[in-house]
């Protein structure tokens, strides 16, 4: 693609013929070496990563095999390496053309796109410019705004989840030390409700399985997750399933390509051959948030099932010895499958009974499974609950703790598992505290903070007057995003410590600082030599990740020095020497192996290929709870799932709207403008929508629209232009991208006990666009595009 068509491309909807993975995927990693300048060095980096020795990718949290092979990325992981990897860069002469307010007319693409950030720059409002500004006087605007505060609740400490166990280390200690536990963070956003439900239910707040787990499954389950686009590297284990005879199951609104079909693009022969392999074995397309309805279906065949073993006098479906060795709750829970209606399941779920007997009967059949999640089941109101009812149907047949069986959220940000493992939560366990207490002799903050979501009520309201982000592009990954981004302005003072120019930059408080800090692909030299920092996956595997490539400039810095230099600024030495400390990491290894549990012999253990296991009592069985066991919750069904707020306007929803990823884009940053799996090329802002819907509500294929969001407080909350895409989805359910549509996400939708916006369920109204229909020659071919 020729630089100047990037941003604008030729448009295409057309449905997807080939298999996930395979040519496809070569093809669109070739494409973007190409594109971002600097091929060569980006190959080379590429054979570096998840290699011992070499850097963790930047990527999503799913882990590694412990054999090595010569490549081990995929093709989304080679566009994030390439993107970091840039040789663009965005500095004070980039802000000498551009000024702020200008910048903002860009797309959330374009900015990102425009390189790397490379040396430290302050907001001039005078100009509405960014210039430069030496480090140590950024540190110093940044301790000064901060010792002023009346209380260390006043400012809000955001952390994203590509931080590395050291950063993210230091930064809990500084804020703690400084007074607070305000730590908004992107797991607030992502899987909070998995850690929640999680550890109320087997008293870990982490998946149970282990790689090695998937070789032994009978059955996988995957729900609310699109694993071929966002973590490819999935595919791997679910294919090998398959072809030794395992049944995958999907619960999924949407035919995700990757989960029906997949090929491997690293096995060439394979792809020669062109065959594709069927990766599910079974499809069941639940209304969006109808996963705990389902569940519960199917918990109530397997009693019924049971029931009738027992009257017969053979052997049934429960695991009774574990059931009673390891658990607690089952009656309740089963007076409450007893009790919830048909009618209710099947409603609430969009599942007919005939579906749900035929998931039951899978899961039964099977004698290890892994339940795998991820953004389907957590960005929901009732996503607690749901997780609870999954573990429940867990525990029913004793699938945690043996091998090939367990629960598995998978997680999104390939370290953000790790930065809760180093204390970045805004509710700590006491525990935690009284040990950094003992081990720094500080009165440790005991109160709990702010999430992601008090926080923007505290920026709103005033009570926040000071916002720093560790990484991250807290502006666009926030639900409603004109308080958001309000909120952000109304600050005295906004620091983002970044790789590269988003929007949150550029909605920003009175004063502005950013800080450009070294990626995981960067070498990062500190007084002690080049340094390594680690980082934990989804199946608490801890490993080192070592930095490859030149920094493209000296005035970068790494996160643990910003984070140290921002702390000493502001504290002196207290609690510890900053400077000396980030030196060298294995100082900062040494602190996290004496107050975080599992980290013993840290520095040594580092050493082992494949790094080394964090350990799960879970997963031994062992169970954290106050009860010592592992508990069944019972949770009734929602009456409904439409929230009051929206029942309290008295009209019926158009659609049911959930935002997701397209496959050319990492969260908020977009590498390019094609959905491959759902054919989708050159534009972002569009609306899937069943066709029998489109017609119903009155509109054609390829026509604009504007979604308007249903809530009863007053504010008006509108996305404009959004083009129509007849897709196969099922009735009244439809998806967009993110962030695009995060403007439509009131503030006050969010999970109970998570917090969580509700990303995957909003209630919404079409309008007929004033903006012209993008093809408008083309309804037909839009409307067959179905698959
Ligand atoms: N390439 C790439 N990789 C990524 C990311 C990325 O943006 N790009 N992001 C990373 C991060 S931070 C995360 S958290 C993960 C996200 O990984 P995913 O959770 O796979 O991400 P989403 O695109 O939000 O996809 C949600 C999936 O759930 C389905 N779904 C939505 N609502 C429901 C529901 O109510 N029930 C059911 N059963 N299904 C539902 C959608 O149709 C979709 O397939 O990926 C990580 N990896
Ligand atoms: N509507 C809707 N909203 C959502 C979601 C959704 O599905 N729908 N998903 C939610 C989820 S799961 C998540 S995890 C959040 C993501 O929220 P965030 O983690 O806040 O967002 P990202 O888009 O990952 O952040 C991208 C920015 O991080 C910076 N960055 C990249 N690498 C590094 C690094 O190594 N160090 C530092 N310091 N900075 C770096 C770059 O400047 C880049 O612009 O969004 C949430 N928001
Ligand atoms: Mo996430």
């Amino acid at each position: 693609m020729s630089r100047h068509d990037r941003f604008k491309p030729a448009t295409r909807y057309q449905p997807y013929a080939g298999a996930a993975g395979g040519w496809g995927a070569l093809r669109s990693v070739t494409g973007h070496w190409l594109g971002s300048d600097n091929a060569l060095k980006n190959i080379r980096a590429l054979l570096k990563t998840n290699q011992h020795g070499g850097f963790d990718c930047p990527g999503c949290a799913w882990g590694e095999s412990a054999e090595t092979g010569p490549i081990k990325f995929c093709e989304n992981g080679a566009k994030a390496v390439n993107w970091e990897a840039t040789k663009r860069r965005v500095d004070a002469s980039f802000f000498a053309r551009h000024s702020v307010s200008q910048l903002r007319g860009q797309s959330d693409y374009w900015l990102e796109y425009q390189g790397r950030l490379t040396e430290p720059l302050r907001y001039d409002s005078a100009s509405d410019r960014y210039r430069p500004i030496g480090w140590d006087e950024a540190f110093a605007l940044i301790a000064e705004h901060l010792n002023r505060l009346e209380s260390p609740n006043q400012a809000e400490f955001y952390t994203s989840g590509r931080a590395s166990n050291e950063a993210a280390y230091l930064y809990q200690l500084f804020v703690r030390a400084f007074g607070s536990n305000n730590f908004p963070d992107c797991s607030n956003l992502c899987h909070e409700a998995s850690g929640v439900a999680l550890g109320q239910s087997i008293g870990v707040g982490k998946g149970t399985v282990s790689f090695e787990d998937f070789e032994h499954a009978d059955a996988i389950f995957v729900l609310g997750q699109n694993p071929g686009t966002n973590h490819p590297r999935m595919l791997e284990p679910l294919r090998e399933a398959v072809q030794r005879g395992a049944r995958v199951v999907v619960f999924n609104p949407l035919k995700e390509r990757g989960l029906e079909r997949f090929q491997h693009p690293q096995n060439p022969l394979e792809m020669l051959s062109n065959r594709d392999r069927a990766t599910s074995t079974a499809y069941f397309r639940p209304n969006l948030g109808g996963d705990m309805a389902l569940v519960r279906g199917m918990a109530k065949f397997l009693w019924q099932w049971e029931r009738e073993a027992q009257a017969a006098q053979q052997p049934g479906l429960f695991d009774h010895a574990f059931i009673a060795q390891h658990t607690h709750g089952l009656d309740a829970y089963l007076t409450l499958v007893e009790a919830t209606p048909w009618q209710q399941i099947e409603s609430q779920s969009g599942l007919s009974r005939n579906d749900i007997e035929q998931a039951a009967r899978l899961y039964a059949d099977a004698e290890r499974v892994i339940i795998c999640w991820a953004m389907g089941i957590t960005q929901h109101q009732h996503s607690v609950a749901t997780i609870q009812e999954i573990t429940n149907l867990a525990l029913l047949r004793g699938n945690i703790g043996k091998p090939g069986a367990g629960l598995c959220p998978v997680r999104g940000h390939s370290n953000v598992q790790g930065d809760r493992t180093m204390g970045i939560n805004e509710r700590p366990t006491q525990a935690f505290l009284d040990t950094l207490e003992k081990q720094f002799g500080f009165a440790v903050p005991r109160q709990p903070g702010d999430n992601a979501v008090a926080a923007i009520n505290a920026m709103l309201t005033g009570e926040a007057r000071v916002f720093i982000a560790l990484g991250g592009n807290f502006a666009q990954a926030t639900p409603d995003s004109a308080r958001t981004h309000q909120a952000l302005q109304n600050c005295e003072l906004t620091v983002q410590i970044s790789t590269k120019l988003n929007r949150s930059h550029l909605t920003c408080g009175r004063e502005a600082l950013i800080l450009p800090c070294l990626g995981r692909t960067d070498i990062d030299r500190q007084a002690g030599g080049p340094q390594a920092v680690t980082v934990e996956d989804s199946f608490s595997m801890v490993h080192a990740s070592h930095g490859q490539l030149e920094p493209l400039s000296p005035l970068m810095r790494s996160e643990p020095a910003i984070v140290a230099g921002i702390a000493a600024a502001t504290l002196g030495a207290h609690p510890v020497d900053w400077a000396w400390l980030v030196e060298d990491y294995a100082r900062v290894r040494q602190l996290i192996a004496a107050t975080i549990p599992g980290f013993a012999d840290f520095e040594q253990k580092l050493s082992a290929p494949g790094g080394f296991y964090l350990g799960n009592a879970a997963s031994q069985r062992q169970w954290n709870t106050p009860e010592g066991k592992a508990a069944f919750s019972a949770h009734a069904l929602p009456e409904e799932l439409l929230p009051q707020q929206v029942r309290n306007l008295g009209v019926t929803p158009d659609l049911i709207l959930q935002s997701l990823r397209s496959h050319d884009q990492y969260n908020t940053t977009i590498y390019g403008l094609e959905d491959r799996y759902r054919g989708v090329k050159g534009m972002r802002d569009v609306i899937f929508v069943n066709l029998q819907d489109i017609q119903r509500l009155g509109y054609e294929p390829g026509q604009k629209v504007d979604l308007v969001s249903l809530w009863d407080d007053g504010i008006e909350r509108r996305v404009t232009g959004m083009t129509l895409l007849a897709y196969d989805t099922p009735l009244g359910q439809a998806a967009a991208y993110y962030p695009e549509t995060n403007p439509l996400v009131p503030l006050e939708s969010y999970g109970e006990r998570s917090h969580t916006p509700t990303s995957k369920f909003i209630a919404i109204r079409l309008e007929k666009s004033l903006e012209s229909s993008l093809l408008p020659s083309e309804p037909s071919r839009l409307a067959t595009a179905q698959s």
